[in-house]
């Protein structure tokens, strides 16, 4: 028979510690002893060396016998029921009585192998504990506790009541596995761990991973001296023995260190698990060697699992609290953007508009214009970024609280933009809102520096656990505070309003095109239609008199004064049609295109229009006086045009034997410049004050043959071209006036 110890001899080192097999250390802490039974037959095919300390038998002696070696056929068969029944009652130790001595053993299967681990009472009893009170206190925190965190405190205190331990820290790992001390329970004269940060690397990932199975630990005495375990077996043969859910396994020697370094002599230690993951720790020290009864870490383990009942049930309540406060600060931008036409233009930079998730800045671009709210990266830095993320972010979503790790130039801009919340407005990420936070300067208060960790010596590179655990501050850089879940859903319901004013604006632009589009068509359709109906009448009407007087003159055999009067008529008819060509031509060569608009001196254009003008105004003895007119941005040879109709309107339409008083006054309102030709001479009937402007009604004029009317036409054409107006007043035989109105 070949007996062999299955201590792991692996050498645990810097470069093995992440996968040390600490299910398998192949020894166990040396306050009980192990044996491990061949299932079907309880067969000895496991057992500590220790073992001989308890019983007096040795494990040579023990190996491959059946249990009834070391206990009664009663016994046995007790063990035997106890092992078939349908799932073995967790709560219940399995007591144990050999010789004189009553041991507690917690029966459990590691693949084919019954383990018992043998631990003398403690404290020589297998008392209840007050199961009744305990659930009572806890209940009460429940009741008290305002949040997550007085919770923890209140459990904090009641497993150190419970256990004695000189310290119990309720420990809390983030998303990487970094740990902080979040809840402290201590002897009084203890320095406080508590707020204090522990890197991941101090409790590696395959602990982790064991902890979510085996939810309670002990270390009863960091200074035992590790029992070896032996089974029969040949050299060559591959020996484990499972100890993963074993409360004698032997702790990792890197640990054991660690918790020297610290001046822990002996550990408590329970998972806190959250959707299978391992959330945190119910973390126990004493500083001297420390075990409890069973029954006592079991109220411990009920307090754990009270407690991880109640943690999805608290962080919604205090995430909810938070959501609640983000919904009454959001509401009114909702409220607005529902009401407002133009929110986007008119509002974008409403504070509400950020601070409702607490962001400091607040940038939506919109059509390639930018519109800025509180503190956002200018345009040399902002365009390239926006750009950035367009090209990058897939699916119109992305957030961070630390930029600079995906897009380095952020660097330079920690001020404004160390985190952001992004989201596109359509499709194609034209357009977009982020939302911007500042660094905040964090600073974590590591026990120990992190990255000593591991230190090398004179041998090289050795694990070897940090030995100062002195307070170690790390300030975070180019962190901004974390977007929390309320905050991030308050974004995106911004986003999708944002996005349904972007498509309202989209409609809005659209329907104002079609619009200005329509306007243009009636307007030219009216041309069209008055053009056709000059071709029509006033066309046909001397064309009809010239053929009527040529044909007369051609037949006629009487004397030449007839023929001079018919020619004459002829004559005037021809006139009357180039008159009529000059002018339609002139009116149609009116338009915005033909010329672009400039910065124009008003006063230059009237003085050449006036010198134009000065012969008649000096026969007529006109009196002229005009306002300082301003510069405006017009079509300059149109509005000489216009300049040149009104004065010489004015002109001809003086009465006979008074001298023409014309004055031209510049006014302004809050939305047009006004300028106004007042005269003195023979004016107009009022109700003529619209159609005087319309072509048709000028040119059909019988009694009028001059161009007055398509002068006004065209004056009108030209304030249209202006997206201006032009009105007329009149007085019969007192005079006119014309005011042009340029908007601002
Ligand atoms: C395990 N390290 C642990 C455990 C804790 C810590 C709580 C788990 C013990 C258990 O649950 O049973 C760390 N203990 C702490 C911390 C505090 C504390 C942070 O009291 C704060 C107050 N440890 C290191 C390094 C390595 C390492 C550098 O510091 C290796 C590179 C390894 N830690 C390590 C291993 C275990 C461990 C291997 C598993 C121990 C075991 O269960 O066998």
């Amino acid at each position: 028979m070949n007996i062999r110890s299955i201590v792991n001899k692996d050498n645990i080192n810097l470069l093995n510690c992440e996968s040390e097999p600490i299910h398998i250390p192949g020894c166990i802490q040396e306050h009980g002893f192990l044996l491990g039974l061949a299932a079907d037959l309880l067969l000895i095919k496991y057992c500590s060396e220790n073992v001989h300390l308890f019983t007096g038998y040795t494990h040579q002696q023990l190996l491959g016998k059946p249990i009834q070696a070391l206990c009664s056929a009663e016994q046995e068969e007790q063990l035997r029921q106890f092992l078939s029944s349908p799932h073995f009652d967790q709560s219940e130790p399995f007591a144990f009585t050999i010789g004189k001595t009553q041991y507690n053993t917690k029966p459990h299967i590691s693949n084919d192998t019954v383990i018992l681990e043998f631990e003398p009472f403690p404290d020589g009893s297998l008392a209840l504990p007050d199961l009744y009170r305990q659930t009572q206190q806890f209940v009460s925190y429940l009741n008290d506790a305002q949040n997550l965190r007085q919770l923890c405190q209140s459990i904090a205190q009641e497993t150190r009541a419970i256990t004695g331990y000189d310290r119990v820290m309720i420990y809390r790992f983030d998303r990487n596995y970094n740990g902080e001390v979040i809840a402290e329970a201590k002897q009084e004269e203890l320095l406080p761990l508590l707020g204090h940060n522990y890197p991941h690397t101090d409790i590696p990932a395959q602990a982790r991973t064991l902890y979510l199975t085996n939810m309670l630990r002990m270390i009863v005495d960091v200074d035992y001296k590790p029992v070896p375990l032996y089974t029969i077996a040949d050299e060559k043969e591959e020996k484990h023995l499972d100890l993963s859910l074993s409360i004698l396994r032997s702790v990792s020697p890197v640990h054991i260190e660690y918790l020297k370094n610290m001046g822990v002599k002996a550990t408590l230690t329970i998972s806190l698990l959250q959707d299978n993951r391992l959330w945190g720790l119910i973390s126990c020290h004493h500083y001297s060697p420390k075990n409890i009864p069973h029954y006592t870490r079991l109220s411990v383990l009920l307090q754990g699992y009270f407690f991880m009942s109640q943690i999805k049930v608290r962080e919604a309540a205090d995430e909810y609290n938070s959501a609640r406060l983000i919904e009454q600060a959001t509401q009114p931008v909702l409220e607005l953007m529902a009401t407002q036409d133009y929110f986007i233009e008119k509002h974008y930079d409403n504070p509400g508009l950020r601070e409702c998730i607490l962001a400091t800045g607040f940038v939506i671009v919109l059509d390639k214009k930018i519109y800025r709210n509180g503190a956002v990266p200018g345009d040399d830095q902002l365009i390239p970024l926006v750009e950035w993320l367009r090209c990058t972010v897939h699916g119109g979503l992305y957030t961070t609280d630390h930029l600079v790790a995906d897009y380095p130039a952020a660097e330079n801009m920690p001020d404004i933009a160390a985190g952001l919340i992004y989201h596109a407005l359509d499709g194609e990420s034209k357009n977009c809102a982020i939302w911007f936070r500042p660094e905040m300067e964090k600073s974590i208060n590591w026990a120990g520096n992190p990255s000593k960790a591991v230190v090398m010596d004179a041998n090289g590179a050795r694990l070897s656990p940090r030995k100062s655990f002195e307070l170690w501050k790390e300030v975070v850089k180019c962190y901004s505070e974390e977007w929390t879940a309320p905050q991030l859903a308050t974004a995106a319901r911004l986003a999708v309003n944002l996005q349904k004013q972007a498509h309202l604006a989209d409609i809005r632009r659209e329907e104002k095109r079609y619009k200005e589009l329509a306007a243009k068509l009636e307007a030219a359709n009216a041309e069209l239609e008055n053009f056709n109906w000059i071709s029509a009448h006033d066309l046909k009407e001397p064309l009809r008199k010239i053929q009527l007087f040529a044909s007369r003159t051609f037949y006629s055999e009487v004397s030449l004064d007839v023929y001079k009067d018919s020619l004459a008529k002829i004559q005037r008819a021809a006139s009357k049609i180039q008159l009529l060509l000059d002018s339609m031509l002139s009116f149609a060569t009116m338009s915005k295109h033909h010329e672009e608009f400039e910065e124009v001196n008003l006063n230059a254009t009237l003085n050449q229009v006036l010198n134009k003008y000065r012969k008649d105004i000096n026969t007529k003895d006109a009196i002229i006086n005009t306002d300082q007119l301003p510069q405006l941005y017009v079509l300059p040879n149109q509005v000489e045009q216009l300049f040149s109709n009104l004065i010489s309107n004015a002109l001809k339409f003086s009465k006979d034997g008074i001298p023409l008083k014309l004055s031209i006054n510049y006014d302004q309102t809050p939305q047009f410049h006004l300028i106004s030709f007042k005269d003195n001479g023979i004016g107009f009937h009022n109700k003529y004050a619209e159609t005087i402007f319309k072509i048709f009604q000028s040119l059909n004029n019988k009694e009028n043959q001059s161009n007055i009317g398509i002068g006004l036409a065209i004056c009108k054409k030209i304030m249209d071209n202006h997206n201006g107006m032009i009105t007329a007043e009149g007085q019969e035989d007192r005079g006119a006036v014309f005011t042009l109105s340029f908007p601002l």
